[in-house]
């Protein structure tokens, strides 16, 4: 019988060294010791020994089957070890290769003009405001001398979500919002860069696009210091050569009001398709707060007085780059944004 388990186990062992992967070796496991296997079967004849020969039997058997064990544990290792080794090797990175190009974004023309306004009007000690673009009837138009019935809010198609609310056609709805928010009831220097709303849809013309508004309120502030500071404004943005035109218009929440003209950045003033053969540029709404404004917000208008603008940042991108057709800049197209990743090299 000994010679049986001896011969047994050198099968197994043999077996165990002639695999070559773990499938194998399990299935050399199985043929051995699984339930059926031959070691387990052999046991299982112990039964059949009389009583005096089972411990000698027994213990022969267990060591037979231990061995077989601890073997088959040893391969296990090794071709879990191999195969981790293969897999490190299958995933090996060189890091000394150049690395792959990451496609970098571009800031959009719009943003970069606003950006840029920002920067010159708080360094002219500004403070950059904000306001909700749902407003109410209130602040976008009652508020700013235009009650419920004026025949001038025909001058902006107005999206209505309930009759007290609209998307607002004017940044100029933040100037009641400072106002009224104002409760020193001091001086005021802001502007407000953002999004409005109308109907309106051309190659001018967009349903939504922006405007920067902005509004002084001090004591003694006149024509002079809007047309100052418009001067500036202009020539930082659209260069040194830029001439103004103010022209008399109608707004409401300023008296006197002007549209407010920019010499053609493309001819100089010359004419050209551009500015349709005039020499300038519509650019902007201004003029000095109404006195009706300032005392319905809380504001004596014998102390203080105070002027606003407020001007398309659309137009002024495109006069700015060139840009043909104000739907370019809603568009995402990534071919029109890529153009101006250049100007930041
Ligand atoms: C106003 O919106 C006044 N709130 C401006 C103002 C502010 C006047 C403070 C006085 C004091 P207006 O409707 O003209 O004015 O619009 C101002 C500018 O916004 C225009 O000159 C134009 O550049 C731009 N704009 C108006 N509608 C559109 C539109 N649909 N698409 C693109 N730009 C527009």
């Amino acid at each position: 019988m000994k010679e049986k388990i001896d011969e047994i186990k050198k099968n197994a062992l043999n077996e165990i060294e002639n695999t070559s992967d773990l499938k194998e070796l399990d299935n050399v496991r199985v043929k051995y010791l699984g339930k059926k296997g031959e070691l387990t079967a052999i046991l299982k004849m112990m039964g059949t020994l009389p009583k005096e020969e089972r411990p000698s039997f027994g213990s022969l058997v267990n060591k037979a089957k231990e061995e077989v064990q601890s073997k088959i544990a040893e391969k296990e290792d090794q071709y879990k070890t191999e195969e981790i080794n293969k897999k490190l090797e299958s995933e090996r990175i060189d890091v000394t290769l150049p690395a792959s190009k990451i496609k970098k974004g571009s800031k959009h023309p719009l943003n970069r003009v606003i950006e840029e306004i920002e920067d010159l009007f708080v360094s002219m000690g500004y403070d950059v405001m904000e306001g909700p673009e749902l407003e109410t009837d209130e602040y976008n138009f009652e508020r700013l001398n235009l009650p419920k019935g004026h025949p001038a809010r025909d001058m902006q198609d107005s999206f209505y979500i309930t009759t007290e609310h609209l998307l607002r056609t004017q940044t100029s709805a933040v100037q009641a919002r400072t106002l009224m928010g104002n409760k020193e009831k001091g001086p005021i220097r802001e502007i407000v860069p953002g999004k409005t709303y109308r109907r309106e849809d051309d190659a001018t013309h967009s349903h939504q696009f922006n405007q920067v508004e902005a509004l002084v309120v001090d004591k003694d502030i006149s024509f002079a210091d809007l047309k100052g500071t418009l001067e500036i404004f202009m020539k930082h943005m659209l260069g040194e050569n830029t001439q103004l035109r103010f022209r008399p218009s109608y707004f409401p929440f300023t008296e006197p009001s002007y549209e407010v003209d920019v010499s053609c950045f493309k001819c100089g003033g010359k004419g050209c398709n551009l500015c349709k053969r005039t020499g300038w540029i519509e650019l902007l709404g201004a003029g000095i707060v109404h006195p009706n404004v300032l005392k319905m917000n809380g504001y004596d208008p014998d102390i203080y007085s105070g002027f606003a603008f407020g001007t398309g940042l659309d137009r002024l991108a495109m006069f700015k780059y060139g840009i043909t057709d104000i739907r370019l800049l809603y568009e995402n197209d990534v071919r029109f944004l890529s153009q101006f990743d250049r100007m930041d090299k």
